[in-house]
């Protein structure tokens, strides 16, 4: 099913100069980039984000590093683009991610690693509405 997905390259992987390399594995995959923007977030879009992590002991220390230097924000469109996504990404803790994947590859941390993507078609549809309010989504 041709899909779409929020991608956010987060502080660390900004920091470490990681945002070309990461931006290549899905461009590898033939995934397009449709919409892309560099922004400082506010706790605010963070916690909307975040929502389904109120409640974990690591929310508060998951908003100060989202929101501690610039992200970039992608929409990112193709063929299962979800679940491709994420497998290029990786699995949440550097150490058990598959070895291709950017967190496999790049990761040292299951906090601060480096990339954020949508896990279903509902939160994608949340998530691409959040980061990318209509207007500016309209192409
Ligand atoms: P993913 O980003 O792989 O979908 P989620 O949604 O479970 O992972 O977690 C969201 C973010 O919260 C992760 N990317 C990571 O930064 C952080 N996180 C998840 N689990 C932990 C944990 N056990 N301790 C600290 N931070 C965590």
């Amino acid at each position: 099913m041709f899909e779409k997905t929020l991608v956010l390259i987060k502080p660390d992987g900004v920091k470490r100069k990681l945002i070309g390399k990461i931006i290549t594995f899905y461009e590898d995959k033939n995934l397009i980039i449709s919409s892309l923007k560099m922004i400082r977030a506010n706790d605010k879009i963070v916690e909307q984000h975040y929502v389904e992590h109120k409640d974990k002991p690591f929310f508060s220390d998951l908003i100060n590093y989202l929101t501690e230097g610039n992200i970039v924000a992608m929409v990112i469109e193709g063929e299962n683009a979800i679940n491709l996504v994420r497998k290029i990404n990786g699995a949440t803790d550097p150490l058990t991610a598959d070895m291709g994947s950017i967190r496999g590859m790049f990761g040292i941390e299951k906090q601060r690693n480096l990339v954020h993507a949508s896990d279903n078609i509902d939160n994608a549809e949340r998530e691409i509405k959040l980061w990318f309010p209509k207007v500016e989504n309209e192409k």
